[in-house]
């Protein structure tokens, strides 16, 4: 361990300085904010310190380099972590009280990117974390966003969207890069002139904006790797103040020129919602791969000089989903336009320096754009997206059968579109998919052709996440638990978790995980109390859905369960129900309506049960406003039940599910995304599993059967009871009935199969519940959980994409 601060007393005299350098103060007559701010500072300088020790070691050693290219980096909440990967954490927090102060409460004032969705965006940030650990020279490339995604707030019951304005207090963590602005060209008309018998191409007349970097360090466990993650804020090329319209009194004339170009880093759009129209967004994915590709070949010509085919031996590019898929035609306009390449040598530099990792196969999430849109915006990068196109067509298997659908299914442009997942696969020289059965469907399925074509191309990469943030800093409590059992080995290499087994027989240890388990949910009780103002029971079972909202992802049958077993309850006083919290949270889209209708309805049926005298005992269901890495370091360790309830084949992952795996709580779910080997590594009988597999899902869709009225009228009791109840006012107090989700199920045939999962769903939370009045039990297979969850460290699937995919 590589600890930034010997002692208490060392840490204690630099940050003093630290704290009254920066106020100005003498430290008696500082604020908390003032010392958060020092103590950042302290963490940031030291941790670029090691950065340059990283930067000159990879140097030294000519280590490859790994450039992460994602839209979204969800990276939470820094200063804890990183005290815990530099080993500091109790000195710093023993030396913060001996000076009068709190380390808890001087954390509380880190604002929380909201630079990302939700899955997507926090693998990234765990793959960040995993990188450093390992060693390996990995940096992020993203966006800044101003703003961020949104802030959520519930409003009778239904989500209301205002601006997160994270910045706000400035973030102490990030330092600007002038030096390293990069001008960005939209627009213009490509221009060609011959030179020695070759065209050369160039744009004129483009409209230029500033893509300006900042850099965060990225601090590995061990403290012996600091590397960074490089995010680009839109600005205007140069001031181009208005100063007659200024003096006229129209300030916003004055400024528009700046408006203009800092609206394409102002926020993150929503990835789940038809935005494909979205000009901005096709303008965020060139900024932050133009500026990008242009910062790693800067690196690279000062290490090897112009000798590009050197390019795939010492950097691997790595596009995270369909976003930076313009990293292929942006390197190639680079080789061929800028340094003068041949264009079939600049083609093998980019495959083999190009991978892709696609996340989902729903197909409105496969990006296409207009061709007109494109070209206009970007019509250089158009022209080479167009000849790759037109070489790939040339150059197509035209002796198998079945070539012309097999040639229209991979086309990149096809119907007056660029299809961007095409692109990927094309400019790649790997497509992985994200958990085992997702890589499956993407083989069998969604990328079949490709396939066929080119199958050595395809691998699996099962997701992970960070042991480090989701188990040692999100639960302290059980992190030292484990930690008195078996070492900190654990922290270096999740695997060793599994030496908890030994343990899952000694009745005063379980005693212990119930006891942890028990503070954590006290914790979020509190929590709960502050920000929902509503009271819940620490001794009642916490069985939680945290994650976006997602037709797909099917809170709605989750919330049905409530309410059936909220209407069994009130007719039948004696029905057994084992106490429960259900906690719900998530954001939906802005313009995705019944994502938002599902929220609303989950918080109206709140607004019954917790008023209800008859149930309250029994029941109570709790929304917690504005998910993020924050609040769900609070929530994933207070789990119980882990609901993973997707249809099965939709989800390309999860990593919530590996989240509470972690935490020790039992996944109630669907075969399917990485619930599969959750299973397989804890066995089925320490999870529960229901409801249609992929396989008969497919038959089902297929058949064309039309299912919902037979289902209605099959179980007119509750499942009817429970369809009924979205329009007959039983939940209505708030904010009105639910007719569309009424219409969505009956009228459109129940797309994802709540009603047909209803009925095993209701009965397996029966009878998985039934077996917390056996704590000893119950807490033996939480504790199983957390031995077997160690194969989804992050640092596991980061070795494999290591070994497999960038050769680093
Ligand atoms: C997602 C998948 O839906 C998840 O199943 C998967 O775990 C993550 C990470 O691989 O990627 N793909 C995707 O577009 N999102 C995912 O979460 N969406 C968001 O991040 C909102």
């Amino acid at each position: 361990m590589n600890r930034i601060f010997e002692s208490k007393e060392e840490f204690k005299e630099l940050y003093l300085s630290s704290v009254t350098s920066l106020s100005g103060k003498p430290f008696e007559m500082t604020s908390d904010f003032d010392r958060f701010q020092a103590l950042v500072k302290l963490v940031a300088s030291k941790a670029r310190s090691v950065q340059t020790e990283t930067e000159k070691r990879v140097h030294d050693t000519g280590q490859k380099r790994v450039y992460y290219f994602s839209i979204e980096f969800l990276i939470g909440r820094l200063l804890d972590n990183y005290l815990i990967n530099f080993g500091v954490r109790d000195l710093v927090a023993e030396a913060l009280k001996e000076m009068g102060s709190n380390l808890e409460t001087l954390e509380e004032y880190e604002p929380d990117p909201a630079l990302g969705n939700g899955g997507l965006g926090r693998l990234a940030a765990c793959f960040l974390d995993s990188m450093a650990h390992e060693g390996i020279a990995g940096y992020g490339n993203g966006m800044r966003y101003r703003y961020g995604l949104f802030k959520q707030e519930i409003v009778n019951g239904a989500q209301h969207e205002t601006t997160d304005d994270w910045l706000v207090h400035g973030y102490p963590w990030e330092v600007r890069r002038q030096d390293k602005a990069v001008r960005i060209g939209f627009g213009g008309h490509v221009v060609g002139t011959e030179e020695n018998g070759r065209m050369r191409y160039h744009t004129e007349g483009t409209d230029d904006v500033l893509a300006v970097p900042y850099d965060i360090p990225v601090v590995g466990y061990g403290g012996n790797t600091v590397n960074k993650l490089r995010v680009w804020s839109a600005e205007p090329v140069e001031e181009e103040f208005d100063l007659d319209a200024f003096n006229a009194g129209d300030y916003a004339k004055a400024q528009a020129h700046r408006a203009e170009a800092e609206a394409i880093s102002a926020i993150l759009y929503p990835n789940d919602a038809g935005e494909h129209g979205r000009l901005l967004r096709l303008k965020q994915e060139y900024l932050f791969v133009a500026a990008g590709i242009n910062s790693v070949l800067d690196t690279f010509r000062k290490e090897h000089g112009s000798d590009w085919k050197l390019l795939p031996q010492y950097v691997a590019i790595h596009t995270n989903d369909t976003h930076p898929a313009m990293c292929g035609p942006e390197l190639m306009r680079v080789l061929v336009d800028e340094e003068n390449l041949e264009w079939d040598e600049a083609w093998d530099i980019t495959t083999k320096t190009i991978s892709y990792t696609n996340h989902t196969i729903l197909p409105e999430a496969l990006e296409k754009w207009p061709i007109s849109t494109f070209s206009k915006l970007l019509p250089r990068v158009y022209q080479i997206i167009d000849e790759i196109s037109r070489r790939y067509n040339a150059a197509f298997d035209r002796s198998q059968d079945g070539w012309q659908d097999r040639l229209r299914q991979t086309a990149i442009l096809w119907d007056g579109e660029v299809r961007m997942a095409n692109l990927s696969v094309i400019c790649s020289h790997s497509v992985n998919g994200v958990a085992k059965l997702h890589t499956d469907i993407l083989e069998r399925e969604t990328l079949k052709d490709f396939y066929a074509l080119t199958p050595q191309k395809f691998n699996n990469k099962t997701n992970g996440i960070s042991p480090r943030r989701f188990l040692a800093e999100a639960n302290p409590s059980y992190a030292k638990l484990i930690t008195e059992a078996i070492g900190t080995g654990w922290l270096d290499d999740a695997a060793e978790l599994s030496k908890l087994e030994a343990f899952e027989g000694d009745p005063a240890f379980l005693e212990r995980v119930g006891a942890s388990k028990h503070e954590n949910k006290v914790r979020l009780a509190n929590y709960v109390r502050r920000e929902c103002g509503l009271a819940i029971d620490p001794n009642s079972i916490f069985d939680v859905q945290v994650k976006r909202f997602h037709a797909y992802k099917r809170q709605l049958l989750n919330i049905f369960k409530v309410m059936d077993i909220y209407n069994r309850r009130i007719a039948d006083p004696n029905f057994r129900v084992a106490p429960t919290t259900f906690i719900f949270s998530g954001k939906a889209a802005s313009s995705y309506t019944f994502a938002k209708e599902t929220i609303r309805l989950i918080n109206s049926v709140a607004n019954v049960v917790n008023n209800d005298p008859r149930v309250n005992e029994v029941m109570k269901v709790c929304f917690i406003p504005n998910f993020r890495v924050s609040n769900a370091q609070l929530i994933y360790p207070a789990a119980e039940i882990s609901e993973q309830i997707s249809t099965a084949g939709m989800e390309a992952s999860g990593t919530s599910n590996m989240k509470l795996m972690m935490n020790g709580a039992i996944t109630l779910g669907t075969m399917d995304g990485a619930n599969i080997e959750i299973v397989n590594l804890a066995g089925a009988e320490n999870e529960k599993i229901f409801g249609l597999t992929a396989p008969e899902v497919d038959e089902l869709r297929a058949s064309g059967m039309h299912f919902a009225w037979d289902m209605y009228n099959a179980d007119p009791d509750r499942l009817g009871r429970v369809i009924d109840e979205l329009t007959d006012d039983t939940f209505a107090a708030l904010s009105g009935n639910f007719e569309s989700i009424y219409n969505e199920l009956m009228n459109g045939n129940d797309h994802d199969l709540v009603m047909k999962d209803f009925a095993s769903y209701v009965q397996a939370w029966e009878e998985l519940t039934q077996g917390y009045s056996d704590r000893m039990d119950w807490n033996r297979r939480a504790l199983h959980n957390t031995a077997c969850s160690g194969w989804f460290s992050s640092d596991r699937t980061i070795r494999e994409y290591r070994d497999e995919i960038w050769g680093a």
